[in-house]
């Protein structure tokens, strides 16, 4: 249109000079003739007479006009250019639409995504185009209101997914991504350092593991009171293993086995077997433990300690002065257990209670060379409230029932501060009353005499520099 439009005002304006010059060039006017015969004469048209300056105007007018026309060709040539390309993706995109109306095709979120994102384009570039044609265009409106159908379209259509699958696919592209972050995070999850058995280098107990049943007691399941474990002193001494079940009574230590390696020990063989023959001789409850091959036990009705040479058999005996016997005050679920040895990494100890300290739970120290009591800790806990205790690191752990398959670590006692607290720390039991409970500081373990079963459990303490908190 503009194109065809130039010609016709060039041809225009060449035709009024033309008319104006033939006007005035019909006047005569007087000439002279030089020596080489060439006529001159002088011509004054008055400015009123012939418009040079707006010839001139004209010109500059013309000359500017035909650039400029140029121009708007160029920059029309290029949008026609652009609206034949994207009328060709417009129509791809409303032929798409279109067979998703119909359900031709089963739609996919990638499908959606791909046409919000050429809509989206699309768009873009017909906004820009009807800006620069100042909104002048019928053809650009045009596209304009198609391109915004098509949008509102997709979006309605996507919000008509009854089976919501574009809203399970992205549930489930949410919970990729959770479960790779947390892969990502127990990748990146450096462990603890490693702790050295024997030694109190952590922040002291935070959590026990399950159980691990390692078998039923050499007597059977009828002897469901009794006591078992592995060597508690550090280094272990010979790494012997020892399973004491109580005699029919359910208070004397009549008997005891020996077994110099686990493996023998789950396999009930290569044991030795030690017969008690004298009462006096006879332990009393289940608070035994091995420790550098000694048994050492509460002898049978009396306050006395029994250290037992495993060896020679030869029996070393000491009194715990004040210390009630008898079942006057043992473990909760677990009788005659009043006096219960222990053994840590600081070496052994004696758990008990007096009259005097009217059946709270009293804590001496042993020197198991002399076998004497070298100091002694009273607690506030009620030992009948507790149904076991063992010692870590020179601090008393009491547990109690929480029902008849958890029980908890409840409360502590730290001989080195002499502060105690309380704790929440549960863990499963295969059956209902512990009957024994010791800490062996060689392998972090705990041994349980369950009923009748040798259950053990793996302790896990605080790695020194690392928050309680991260590993709970
Ligand atoms: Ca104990």
């Amino acid at each position: 249109m503009i194109a065809f439009l130039i010609p016709m005002l060039l041809a225009s304006a060449q035709s009024q000079i033309t008319d104006i010059l033939t006007a005035e060039l019909a006047r005569n006017v007087t000439g002279s003739l030089d020596k080489d015969g060439v006529c001159h004469c002088t011509v004054i048209l008055p400015d009123s007479t012939f418009p040079a300056d707006r010839l001139e105007y004209l010109e500059i007018y013309n000359y500017n006009l035909s650039i400029s026309v140029e121009q708007q060709i160029t920059t029309i040539h290029s949008y026609e250019l652009l609206v034949t390309v994207y009328l060709g993706k417009l129509k791809n995109l409303t032929a798409r639409v279109e067979t998703l109306e119909t359900g031709g095709l089963t739609y996919t979120e990638l499908d959606f995504q791909l046409l919000k994102l050429e809509i989206t384009e699309i768009e873009a570039l017909i906004v820009q185009l009807r800006a620069s044609l100042n909104g002048t265009n019928v053809i650009v409106e045009a596209l304009y209101v198609e391109i915004r159908n098509i949008s509102i379209l997709v979006h309605q259509m996507e919000s008509y997914d009854k089976n919501n699958v574009l809203v399970i696919r992205r549930e489930i592209v949410a919970l990729q991504k959770r479960l790779e972050e947390c892969q990502n995070h127990v990748n990146s999850s450096r462990p603890p350092p490693p702790l050295v058995y024997g030694t109190c280098e952590h922040g002291g107990l935070v959590n026990i593991s399950k159980p691990f049943v390692v078998h039923l007691n050499y007597d059977g399941a009828g002897y469901t009171k009794g006591a078992w474990g592995k060597d508690s002193a550090v280094g272990g001494g010979k790494g012997y293993y020892f399973v004491a079940p109580l005699y029919t009574d359910l208070v004397s230590m009549r008997a005891f086995r020996i077994y110099s390696s686990y493996n023998n020990l789950v396999l009930y063989k290569q044991h030795a077997h030690r017969s008690i023959s004298s009462n006096s001789d006879y332990g009393q409850g289940t608070g035994v433990i091995l420790y550098d091959n000694f048994l050492y036990y509460n002898c049978f009705n009396s306050r006395n300690l029994c250290k037992l040479n495993l060896d020679t058999y030869a029996l070393t005996r000491m009194t715990l002065t004040d210390a009630v016997y008898n079942n006057r005050f043992s473990y909760a679920h677990s009788t005659y257990q009043d006096i219960d040895l222990a053994a840590d990494e600081d070496g052994l100890w004696v758990i008990y209670s007096t009259e005097q300290k009217y059946g709270n739970i009293v804590i001496s120290k042993l020197n198991e060379t002399s076998f004497t009591v070298t100091q002694t800790w009273t607690t506030s806990l009620y030992k009948p409230a507790a149904s076991n205790a063992f010692m870590v690191c020179g601090v008393l752990y009491a547990t109690r029932a929480l029902n008849t398959q958890t029980e908890e670590v409840f409360y502590m006692y730290d001989t080195k501060t002499g502060k105690e607290g309380y704790l929440n720390i549960p863990y499963p039991k295969m059956k209902e009353v512990v009957q024994s409970l010791s800490y062996n500081p060689n392998d972090h373990k705990l041994y349980m005499y369950n009923d009748g079963f040798l259950v053990s459990y793996d302790l896990i303490f605080q790695p020194v520099g690392i928050e309680k908190s991260s590993l709970e």
